[in-house]
C-alpha cells in the first residue's frame, strides 16, 4: 500500500481523516517528532482549534524548520483547515504568533454583524474555471472556522497561486490555495463526503499538481468568481440511542421526551440500529449526523463506552460531521478515578467525532456562572474542551420547555408574547432550561442559558423543544427567533419536524443556521433527500449527496 504521513502534533479528530485516506488505499504513517519529518513523501498538516495553539506547538516542537525544509525540497505537502492557515504570515486570532508565511498574507476575523460566526456548513471552492485537485463547481465542501484569509481578486494568483473561493454572507474568502507541491484547504475535505475525497486522491495520486491553474475545458467549470454567498441550508439526522430494556443499544425517539411505547409494557422503542442508519443518511445527503446518548449514565469502565464504538463504526463510512452528545461532564469512573469532560471529549473526538454536545452540565454551568458575577475561571466543561479544541468543536443542547405567563413582566425572564396562547388563554410564555433529558426544570430562561455559554466559548446551540418534540407539528419558530436574537453562534433549530415543508417553514420564517430532524426520518415517512429535494424546488440551496 502506497503511504502518506500524517503530522501528529494536535488534538483533534484525526481519525476521519485516517479512514479517508485509508478508503482511498493509502497508508497512514505517523510524524511524531521533526527528526520524522525528512522520511516523508507526502506530507499532511491537519489542524483544528486556535491559530495560535497549533502554530505555538509546532514551533515548541520544532517542527516548522522541518516542514518549510520538507516544501522547499519539492515534496507534495498538503494543509486541511489549521493546516492552510499555517501557510500565512499570522492570524488575528492570536496576533503575537508568526505563521510560516509562505503566503503572504493574515487570516482575519468574519464579520458577525449580518451573519453567524463561526462559519459552519457546505460552501463552495470556486476556482474560476481553473484546474485544481480536482475541485468542481457544483460540489460543496465542509468548512467551520471563525478566521479566514480574505480573498483579493488576482493578487495571490499574481504570485502564481490557484486559489478557490467560498462567499459567506458578503465576504468572499480563501477555500483552498495551491502552488507547485504545496495544497491546501480550509475545508475539511475528509469531513465532505464524496467531493472531499475525491480532492484528497487528487493530492495523494499527483494528478492534482498536475496542470494545476489551467483553464478548464470550456463548460466544465464555471470561469466566474462572482461573490454569492454558497452557503447550502443544512440539514442534520438526530439519532437518540440508548440501551434498551434487553440491552441492546438502540436508536428510540420520544414524544416530548418519553421514549416507551404507550402499550401496557411500557418497552424502549427500537427504531433500529445507530451505525446502520447514522450511514443510510449520509447517503440519503445528511449534512450532519448527531448521536445523543440520551441516558448518559453509565456502569462501565469509561473505556469500554459503547457510544465509542459506534462512532469508530460510523467515521468508516461516512465522511459528513459527527456530534455525539450526553453524559459529557466531570465524572467518576468505576474505578474510582477521576475523569474530567475533558478527558471523556478527547476519547469521543479519538473515536471519528467532529464536535461533542453538552446538555445538562452546561445549564449547571450557566448557573455558576451568573451566581459569579458573569466571571469565567476557565474550569468549565465548555471551556476547558473549547480551549484545547476550538469553539466549533463544542455544541450545547438545549431542552427548554414553554411556561405560560399573564402578562409580560409576570417574572424576571425573558418572555415573549405567544401566537399560541396557553391552557388558561395566557399570551405570554418564556422557556425554562431543563437538565436530566427534561426531568428537572430550572430557574434559568434559554436567553440566559444561551448567552452565558456563548461566553465560554460554545460553537452552536442545538435548539431543542420538549412541547415539541416528536409531535410533527413542525418547529418551534418563536423560540427560535428568541434565541438567534441572542447569539451569534450558529444555531441548529430541532424538535417537531414532521415533513419536508417544516424544514422550509423553519429556513424562511427564522435565521436559523441549520434544522434537525429526528422521528420522520426513522419512521421511514421523509428521507432526507426528499427534504433537500423539497427545500431546493423553493428556491433554497443545499447539498445533494454526491454518489
Ligand atoms: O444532559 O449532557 O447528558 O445530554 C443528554 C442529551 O440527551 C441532551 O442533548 C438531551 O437533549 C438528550 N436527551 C435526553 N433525554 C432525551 C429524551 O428524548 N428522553 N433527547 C433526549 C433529546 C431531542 C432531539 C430530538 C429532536 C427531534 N432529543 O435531539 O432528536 O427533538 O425530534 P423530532 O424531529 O422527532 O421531533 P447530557
Amino acid at each position: 500500500m502506497p503511504t502518506v504521513h500524517l503530522l501528529d502534533y494536535v488534538a483533534g479528530n484525526i481519525r476521519s481523516l485516517v479512514n479517508a485516506i485509508e478508503k482511498l488505499g493509502y497508508e497512514v504513517d505517523w510524524i511524531r517528532s521533526p527528526e520524522d519529518v525528512p522520511k516523508a513523501e507526502k506530507l499532511i498538516l491537519p489542524g483544528v482549534g486556535h491559530f495560535g495553539h497549533c502554530l505555538t506547538q509546532l514551533s515548541q516542537a520544532n517542527y516548522l524548520p522541518a516542514i518549510r525544509k520538507h516544501i522547499d525540497e519539492g515534496k507534495p505537502f498538503m494543509g486541511i483547515c489549521v493546516g492552510l492557515q499555517a501557510l500565512f504570515e499570522g492570524s488575528e486570532e492570536d496576533p503575537e504568533v508568526p505563521g510560516l508565511g509562505l503566503i503572504p498574507s493574515s487570516l482575519t476575523r468574519f464579520d458577525d454583524q449580518d451573519k453567524s460566526v463561526p462559519h459552519i456548513g457546505w460552501n463552495d471552492a470556486n476556482t474560476g474555471g481553473k484546474v485544481m485537485y480536482d475541485l468542481r463547481p457544483d460540489s460543496k465542501y465542509y468548512y467551520v472556522h471563525t478566521y479566514k484569509s480574505p480573498y483579493s481578486k488576482g493578487e495571490l494568483e499574481a504570485k502564481g497561486w490557484t486559489v478557490a473561493t467560498g462567499t459567506y454572507g458578503k465576504e468572499t474568502f480563501i477555500g483552498a490555495i495551491a502552488k507547485g507541491n504545496i495544497y491546501a484547504t480550509q475545508f475539511h475535505p475528509e469531513k465532505s463526503g464524496v467531493a472531499g475525497l475525491r480532492t484528497i486522491r487528487a493530492f495523494l495520486t499527483g494528478s492534482g499538481a498536475q496542470n494545476l491553474g489551467a483553464d478548464l475545458p470550456s463548460g466544465g467549470m464555471a470561469a466566474s468568481r462572482e461573490p454569492k454567498d454558497g452557503l447550502t441550508r443544512r440539514v442534520i439526522a438526530c439519532l437518540d440511542v440508548r440501551t434498551n430494556d434487553q440491552g441492546d443499544l438502540v436508536v428510540t425517539k420520544g414524544d416530548q421526551y418519553d421514549v416507551r411505547e404507550k402499550g401496557a409494557d411500557r418497552n424502549v422503542r427500537n427504531l433500529g440500529k445507530p451505525v446502520e442508519m447514522a450511514k443510510k443518511y449520509y447517503e440519503s445527503g445528511a449534512d450532519e449526523v448527531t448521536f445523543l446518548n440520551i441516558t448518559s449514565f453509565r456502569d462501565c469502565p469509561l473505556a469500554d463506552l459503547p457510544m465509542l464504538e459506534v462512532l469508530r463504526q460510523t467515521s468508516l463510512t461516512v465522511f459528513v460531521p459527527l456530534t455525539i452528545g450526553g453524559g459529557i461532564r466531570d465524572t467518576v469512573d468505576t474505578d474510582g478515578t477521576k475523569v474530567s469532560a475533558l478527558d471523556i471529549a478527547t476519547m469521543y473526538f479519538k473515536s471519528g467525532a467532529d464536535k461533542v454536545s453538552i446538555g445538562s452540565d452546561a445549564v449547571l454551568a450557566a448557573e455558576e456562572y451568573y451566581s459569579l458575577g458573569k466571571k469565567l475561571f476557565g474550569n468549565t466543561a465548555i471551556e476547558q474542551i473549547s480551549r484545547a479544541y476550538g469553539r466549533q468543536a463544542v455544541v450545547v443542547s438545549v431542552d427548554p420547555k414553554r411556561v405560560y405567563v399573564p402578562k409580560l413582566d409576570a417574572t424576571r425572564h425573558a418572555i415573549i408574547k405567544t401566537d399560541f396562547p396557553g391552557p388558561k388563554g395566557e399570551a405570554f410564555c418564556w422557556y425554562a432550561c431543563t437538565i436530566k433529558g427534561g426531568r428537572e426544570t430550572r430557574d434559568m430562561d434559554v436567553v440566559e442559558l444561551v448567552q452565558a455559554v456563548e461566553a465560554m466559548g460554545a460553537g452552536e446551540i442545538l435548539l431543542n423543544c420538549i412541547d415539541k418534540d416528536g409531535t410533527n407539528s413542525g418547529f418551534d419558530l418563536e423560540l427560535i427567533r428568541q434565541v438567534k436574537g441572542a447569539v451569534k453562534i450558529p444555531v441548529i433549530a430541532s424538535s417537531g419536524a414532521g415533513n419536508p415543508a417544516h424544514f422550509e417553514e423553519v429556513f424562511e420564517k427564522t435565521t436559523t443556521d441549520a434544522a434537525l430532524g429526528a422521528g420522520m426520518f426513522h419512521r421511514g415517512e421523509y428521507t432526507v433527500k426528499q427534504v433537500k429535494d423539497y427545500l431546493q424546488e423553493k428556491g433554497l440551496l443545499v447539498r445533494q449527496f454526491e454518489g
